[in-house]
């Protein structure tokens, strides 16, 4: 199968397993769950679930199908999203080329829609990977630390500070992007090996894979902020230069930026590389994101 058509196989597994996974609209409270699926079921482009996914299919998914774990880690990071948008954070109207759940609802609702989508996350692996005590808890953790105080809320609070204070230098930049964005991809990589049944081994090759692409991924989405627009994004063009936020665009400029990008996808590749397994549908993620749109 071709790159386009396998990523076209594992995005249509991903969403069934949303599907699948989350509280029915009808359900009580009817307004809390409706959220929570506008938010899910917007179109991201769901790479994270991929991520574990693919990951998982290296060892041959030998331990458990990963497709929870997927679905759990795009709960936490849609209630990321549903979160970072409201008032309190960035304040944006447009996500995932739709209104943001609190324009579309309110914002009490998206509040709590993000909550339970954090909550639901840890109850999905909690109730697929019971039977598996040892493996249900490693996912946990992963997902847990990736997402918790010292990482995603760690990047996220020092985002907001840096923007309070005009800007970020060169190293608290890294801190914000190592945090707010690669932990997540990086813990994709690693609860998707976790599924496979990685050995020990493979867990930092899948570890440094993860975090070369998610800071290469928030490159680009910088680099797009300051070149794409708002129709082509789903989401607002153009925020960090209006905030006056640092970016590694408005520290480094465009062909420095593109040149990081470049340089972290390809030793994304080169860990990749280094693991067992048929990697081919991996490298050429990391290489498709450099040119990714939107
Ligand atoms: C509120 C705890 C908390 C954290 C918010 C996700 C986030 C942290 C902020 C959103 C802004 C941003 C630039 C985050 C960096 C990660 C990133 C690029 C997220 C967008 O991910 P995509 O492009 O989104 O994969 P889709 O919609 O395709 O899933």
């Amino acid at each position: 199968m071709d790159f386009a058509s396998e990523l076209q196989v594992l995005v249509a597994r991903a969403e069934g397993g949303i599907d699948r996974l989350l509280p029915a609209a009808s359900e009580p409270s009817a307004r809390l769950h409706a959220a929570m699926r506008y938010s899910m079921q917007a179109g991201g482009k769901r790479l994270r679930p991929v991520l574990v996914l693919a990951a998982s299919g290296l060892f041959g998914d030998r331990r458990a199908d990963p497709l929870a774990a997927a679905v759990a880690v795009e709960c936490v990071h849609t209630y990321s999203l549903v979160h970072d948008d409201l008032p309190c954070m960035d304040d944006d109207d447009l996500r995932r080329g739709r209104p943001t759940a609190h324009r579309a609802f309110d914002e009490a609702t998206a509040l709590l829609a993000g909550d339970a989508l954090l909550t639901r996350a840890f109850a999905i692996l909690a109730e697929s990977y019971g039977a598996d005590p040892g493996l249900a808890a490693a996912l946990v953790r992963e997902l847990a630390d990736a997402a918790g105080s010292r990482r995603l809320i760690a990047g996220q609070m020092e985002d907001l500070l840096a923007e309070g204070r005009g800007g970020a230098d060169p190293q608290a930049l890294r801190f914000i992007h190592e945090n707010k964005t690669a932990a997540m991809v990086e813990a994709s990589l690693v609860m998707g090996g976790l599924c496979g049944g990685a050995p020990a081994g493979a867990a930092a090759g899948l570890r440094d894979a993860g975090r070369q692409l998610g800071l290469a991924f928030q490159i680009i989405d910088d680099l797009l902020d300051a070149t794409s627009d708002t129709a082509t994004l789903g989401k607002t063009a153009g925020k960090d230069a209006r905030a006056g936020k640092a970016t590694v665009v408005s520290v480094h400029g465009i062909d420095a930026a593109r040149a990081m990008a470049r340089e972290l996808s390809q030793g994304a590749v080169s860990s990749l590389k280094g693991l067992p397994g048929d990697t081919g549908f991996l490298c050429s993620l990391a290489q498709s994101l450099l040119s990714r749109t939107h």
